[in-house]
């Protein structure tokens, strides 16, 4: 336990107290929970008209909600190479999801490892590659499936489990908790849910509910994308881009019958009757026949709007039935834990590896810098250290996490981190947080749903983006006054000071953080090449 000593002289917290007459600093547990695509919409501790989730919202009812965090880089490996590091993906070298993670980055686990933590991760982490500083891990290979998956064993090789995923995932961490945690030694579980990943696949239990549930449409369902050509071309439409069968559940026979013009996945490996087993396809077909027996009943008298509010409840049903998974099982952990006296001590996180779209702008998935996908659901509690039922509405990342848990733990960070210890927000001394503005920067284009490069900075009243390949133009948002983020006001003349102060702002964030113009060059360059081998 080197680092894990009373540090209260580096702490700027004395709320972080030692223990009387000892000077021992406790480190607390940490269990960091993090779904994939969760959107915060569908959390009801932010939104409570499309989902309840309880138990998810009994975290921030103990603790902290941060209501606005957010993502440097919306998508799933590079969000996770950020949080393990604690720096920006063109400083981690993870990009994008198609290169492997560079594993000679140093991670706060294997910081909390080696300062006497003990350490696990269950679930997906979609690196291409082991995670490294872990004394049990168990993980999906790539992005892994929503039943009967198989999973990376630290000790066992390669497993295959049978049932649904996410209670799976559940399962091995309460048993890890229970049958190999060592109660002289603190502990990081990482707790890591596959759902509600596209292709949004609900739990038997839920099947019958959800696919008769009707959700309320979001405003902006009908976009046109006027003014915005990087949102218009991005291939991310409900109606237009979704696969018929894998995405919507549209049988096969029905496809053809209709003469749905596929897309995507729809025509290529995937078969509910190989995912499933045969007990659990009979259960999906028993729920899903009504449904396909009434869209092949009304289909051909359907409009486009028709169509467009069909497939968003049908992706409503599967992606918040797949929500409702995530939320038992958070129950059932937090339950073990305070069943088991381990709440004392202990933070929880509850996260996602980044938002995403529930039909806001005609869109499902995410990539943009639009809140949706750039914002992320947070929430922390720690007992006796943070204050129950609070809120902060500061610009916190997941860039900022590594250093928070390091600094929770007792332990020194590396220069090389770029994030802030939220500890000063954590503790209710927000007066100590400085921070003005956030840096993104997403980079997998061309690729899946075209969605082009671009990065931007995002303060509490603007955002300012750089769309630069492979078109190049600005865009700026008044995020008071435009709260859906339609228009676009850079050319307006009324905003020239802000536009001007904002590049100055933007100029010096990429400057600190040392991004700049040839570094994204050479990252495009590095991409197209290795597309075209
Ligand atoms: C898959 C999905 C995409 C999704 C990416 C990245 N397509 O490729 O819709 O954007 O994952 O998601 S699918 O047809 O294969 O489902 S991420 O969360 O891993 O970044
Ligand atoms: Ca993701």
């Amino acid at each position: 336990m080197n680092y894990v000593y009373c540090f209260l002289f580096s702490f700027t917290l004395v709320t972080l107290s030692c223990k009387e007459n000892t000077d021992q600093y406790d480190p607390p547990n940490i269990v960091f929970i993090m779904s994939d695509d969760h959107a915060y919409q569908a959390i009801s501790a932010y939104q409570n008209d499309l989902i309840q989730t309880p138990n998810i919202d009994r975290i921030a009812s103990n603790g902290m909600l941060f209501t606005n965090a957010s993502v440097t880089n919306s998508i799933c490996a590079p969000s996770r190479a950020v949080i393990l590091t604690g720096k920006h993906s063109h400083i981690n070298g993870k990009l994008d999801n198609l290169s492997p993670f560079d594993t000679s980055n140093v991670t706060f686990p294997q910081l909390l490892q080696d300062a006497g933590y003990q350490t696990a991760m269950f679930g997906k982490l979609h690196f291409g590659n082991n995670p490294k500083g872990f004394d049990q891990f168990k993980i999906l290979p790539g992005q892994g499936v929503y039943y009967n998956p198989d999973f990376i064993t630290k000790d066992e090789g390669r497993i295959k489990m049978k049932g649904y995923t996410t209670d799976i995932i559940t399962d091995m961490s309460i048993e890890w908790l229970e049958k190999e945690r060592k109660d002289e030694q603190p502990f990081l579980l990482m707790y890591l849910h596959k759902a509600p990943h596209r292709e949004w696949l609900m739990a038997e239990r839920h099947m019958e509910e959800y696919t008769q549930r009707k959700f309320p449409e979001p405003a902006t369902l009908f976009d046109d994308y006027d003014g915005r050509p990087a949102a218009q071309r991005a291939e991310m439409s409900i109606l237009d881009h979704l696969s018929w069968n894998r995405d919507s559940k549209v049988f096969r026979n029905v496809i053809e019958e209709l003469e749905l013009s596929p897309y995507g996945t729809d025509f290529g490996n995937y078969r509910f009757e190989h995912v499933l087993d045969s007990a659990q396809y009979a259960h999906f077909r028993k729920y899903f026949e009504p449904v396909n027996r009434d869209f092949k009943a009304k289909y051909a008298n359907m409009s486009r709007e028709e169509l467009m509010s069909w497939r968003y409840q049908r992706y409503m049903q599967d992606y918040l039935g797949s929500v409702k998974s995530i939320d038992e099982n958070v129950g059932r952990l937090l339950d073990y834990l305070e069943s088991n006296d381990l709440m004392e001590n202990t933070v929880i996180v509850y996260t996602s590896d980044q938002g995403f779209y529930l039909g806001e702008h005609g869109w499902y998935d995410k990539r943009f810098v639009y809140d949706e996908s750039f914002k992320t659901p947070l929430m922390i509690s720690w007992p006796g250290k943070i204050q129950a039922g609070t809120t902060s509405d500061e610009m916190v990342q997941n860039l900022d996490f590594a250093q928070t848990f390091l600094e929770m733990a007792g332990v020194k960070t590396t220069e090389a981190m770029q994030g802030e210890s939220l500890m000063p927000l954590l503790t209710g001394q927000s007066n100590l947080w400085k921070r003005d503005g956030v840096y993104y920067h997403y980079y997998e284009y061309p690729g899946e749903h075209a969605v082009m490069r671009h990065y931007a900075i995002v303060t509490k009243d603007y955002k300012i983006i750089h769309f630069y390949h492979d078109e190049d133009y600005w865009e700026l948002i008044d995020r008071k006054k435009d709260p859906h983020e339609l228009t676009n006001v850079y050319h307006d003349h009324a905003y020239e000071e802000v536009r001007n102060q904002l590049h100055r702002q933007l100029d010096t964030m990429r400057q600190q953080y040392g991004d700049s113009d040839s570094l994204s060059a050479a990252f495009l360059e590095v991409y197209l090449n290795r597309r075209n081998q």
